[in-house]
């Protein structure tokens, strides 16, 4: 088999080109090639050697599928050690990403050039490990203590410019990479500059107090992370002492990473996410419909958050509204958050005012004449929602597709209103829309493989996380929220307290516990939804007798100040004595015992609740496989992603 490594003795440099698609990952055969060029480089005429990529990136990292299994040689590390042994200059030519392992590669060669657009990070972080080659201790040499701290710590990539300014990057090429870094190697050695290796430049100075701060606030920031603490601890041992020994703690400190169920779980999820935009029966060659400009229907603080996130991708939108007030509060809403984006830095003050330009509004279904798609965003009434629908089937062009943004209603439904159902489908979004990176994209009964293939290329588009579900009351997430909730009802009665639930949840690793999820809801939503139910379709009283209690005594969650808690002014939630009251009252009329309950069987209940109606999920085939299920979880749900989402945590119980 062909090497994805090439050699070339080109004048008087030696070009190392890694050639394995897609992003270049540091598999066996790309280390054995590039120990082999950069051996046979120490022996023959160049006199400078330049690492380049071919392909869409630079290394983008180890090869992450190789993680798990028995380490083949040559290992990693030793690789870049060797590579910055060089006795001739070795030069990083760096376009696309060069990330984790692939900016690793680029600390050990001598000098690091790259095209304006490219990116570099060490984004171990968010597999729940650390830069295992190198990287905690070669980037605080460069970059300095806090500069490489932030940098490893959030594991976000950054722009050559920025790394530039801290010694990351020491060129920019303008125009074409390979001429322009052989070009400079050619510079550098004609100006007689020598090996500089970074392993050799010493940290510069800093705050010995750094360390113990970042900890306090990754502690709150990564709650129950294990290795964000040890790269604070990689990178103090870069500060502090040799690079032999700082590479020593480093690999000890990996390793641990690797072998925690942390890193299994973050792995597991890296890999679902990406299985999770494919449709299995969808034919690689299925067209896609040119999606130029989409409507919106519906202004409100989720029609708003969509247009935003599609605004954002370059795409025009026009949102409809029913009146002149309703469109401008809708649009007024748009403009806060803009400006709430470029004051918290997320945005550029450019950026948001060109996006803010793509969006118009309008009271007339007439202006989606000509619109390929719309999103329909109005409240769920599933009468006003067909009612839209037959509407759009008026004065939509042949071809554009539907779409009805909702949590629960039957889409085959919505689509029977229109007299093309093959080009409706479900996009539930959740809020706030511009921010939540997950999309269940909902596939009707009759809805045309293009229409599905064509949502799933714009969510990526439109930088959000597609899942595919199946049609079903509340599709993959809000169908497993059900039992999960009446589960939380059921401890209650049982004997728990709405704090000990969600502070039982919360330290496991949800982001809220489900009551404070409840109250952030609106009780009155589930209760409208139950009266609207016979007694058999609602089920056991002892599953929703509380919150329908509240809800009668006007403590409807966060908006009216109460709910399962009291409420201050800044929706702080606090523990309230009359509902402690209340739920002993519904316990006593409804027969339940009480008894003390342990935080341990509060987790078993509710997370064996989702899982087995995940199970349900997948065997009805709602959902295509159980990491689907995982995805939605941890990106909709504040599910702790270092548990891998709840079926892959039930798959590996007893190892968490
Ligand atoms: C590391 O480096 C550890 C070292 O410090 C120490 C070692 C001792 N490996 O995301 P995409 C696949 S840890 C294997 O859709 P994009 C991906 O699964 C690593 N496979 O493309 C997908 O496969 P498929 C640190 C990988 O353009 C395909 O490539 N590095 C890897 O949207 C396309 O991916 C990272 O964490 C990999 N490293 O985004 C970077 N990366 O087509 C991880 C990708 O079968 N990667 N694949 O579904 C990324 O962040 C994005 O993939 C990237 C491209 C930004 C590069």
């Amino acid at each position: 088999m062909s090497s994805p490594v090439s050699y070339k003795l080109e004048g008087i440099i030696g070009v190392i080109t890694v050639n394995n698609p897609p992003v270049n990952a540091l598999s066996q055969p790309v280390r054995q090639g590039m120990l082999d060029a950069i051996t046979t480089a120490q022996g023959d005429d160049s006199e400078a050697i330049v690492i380049i990529c071919e392909g869409r990136t630079f290394i983008a990292g180890a090869d992450i599928s190789e993680f798990g299994k028995p380490m083949q040689d040559p290992f990693l590390p030793e690789l870049l050690n060797t590579i910055e042994a060089s006795s001739k200059l070795v030069v990083a030519a760096i376009h696309g990403t060069a990330l984790g392992g692939g900016f690793e590669t680029a600390l050990a060669a001598h000098y690091r050039c790259a095209v304006p657009a490219a990116k570099i990070g060490l984004p171990e972080v968010k597999l729940g490990l650390l830069p295992g080659a190198g990287g905690t201790q070669r980037t605080p040499r460069l970059a300095g203590v806090k500069a490489s701290l932030d940098l490893i710590t959030s594991g976000a990539p950054i722009s050559v410019g920025q790394a530039g300014k801290i010694g990351l990057i020491d060129k920019i090429i303008d125009g074409d990479l390979r001429d322009g870094a052989l070009a400079w190697a050619r510079e550098l050695v004609d100006a007689g500059t020598s090996v500089r290796k970074s392993s050799e430049q010493p940290v510069p100075e800093f705050d010995a107090a750094i360390f113990d701060e970042v900890r306090a606030t990754l502690a709150k920031r990564a709650r129950g992370q294990v290795a964000p603490g040890h790269i604070v601890t990689a990178v103090e041992a870069a500060a502090t002492g040799s690079f032999e020994d700082g590479m020593a703690k480093e690999r000890e400190l990996f390793i641990t990473c690797m072998e925690s169920p942390q890193s299994a779980g973050m792995r597991h999820i890296f890999f679902a996410e990406r299985q999770a935009a494919k449709v299995d029966d969808l034919a690689k060659d299925t067209p896609i419909r040119p999606v130029e400009s989409i409507g919106i229907v519906g202004g409100g603080t989720m029609g708003g958050g969509i247009a935003m996130s599609i605004a954002n991708a370059g795409i025009a939108v026009t949102m409809i509204e029913i009146s002149d007030e309703a469109l401008e509060r809708g649009l007024s809403i748009i403009d806060r958050n803009y400006a709430g984006s470029v004051k918290r830095g997320k945005i550029s003050e450019e950026k948001a005012a060109s996006c803010r330009a793509l969006i118009s509004g309008s009271t007339d279904y007439d202006s989606l004449a000509e619109v390929d798609m719309v999103i329909e965003a109005v409240f769920e009434d599933p009468i006003l929602k067909k009612k839209i629908f037959g509407q759009l089937d008026g004065v939509c062009k042949p071809g554009a597709i539907l779409a009805t943004n909702t949590s629960y209603q039957d889409v085959d439904a919505i689509a029977a209103a229109t007299k093309r159902p093959q080009d409706v489908i479900g996009t539930h979004f959740f809020s706030p829309a511009h921010i939540m990176k997950l999309l269940e994209v909902v596939r009707g009964e009759k809805t045309a493989d293009d229409v599905l293939a064509t949502v799933m290329a714009l969510a990526k588009k439109i930088r959000k996380v597609p899942v595919v579900s199946g049609v079903c009351y509340g599709f993959i997430g809000n169908r497993m929220l059900r039992p999960y909730g009446k589960t939380a009802q059921l401890l209650l009665l049982e004997g728990a307290s709405p704090q000990q639930v969600d502070s039982a949840m919360e330290s496991w690793g949800m982001a809220m516990g489900p009551l404070r999820v409840f109250d952030l809801a609106g009780l009155d939503i589930g209760y409208t939804a139950r009266q609207a139910l016979s007694e058999e379709e609602k089920g056991d009283p002892k599953t929703y007798r509380i919150p329908d209690l509240l809800v009668e005594l006007g403590r409807m969650g966060q908006k009216s100040g109460s709910g399962f808690y009291a409420y201050d002014d800044n929706r702080q939630p606090t523990p309230d004595p009359a509902v402690d009251g209340l739920i002993k009252m519904a316990a006593d009329d409804l027969g339940v015992e009480r008894r003390e309950i342990q935080d341990e069987e509060i987790v078993d209940r509710l997370i064996s609740a989702l899982v087995d109606e995940g199970r349900k999920v997948l065997d009805e085939g709602i959902a295509q496989r159980s990491g689907d299920i995982d995805v939605v979880y941890v990106y909709g749900y504040g599910f702790p992603v270092s548990r891998g989402g709840p079926m892959f945590y039930a798959d590996n119980i007893g190892e968490m």
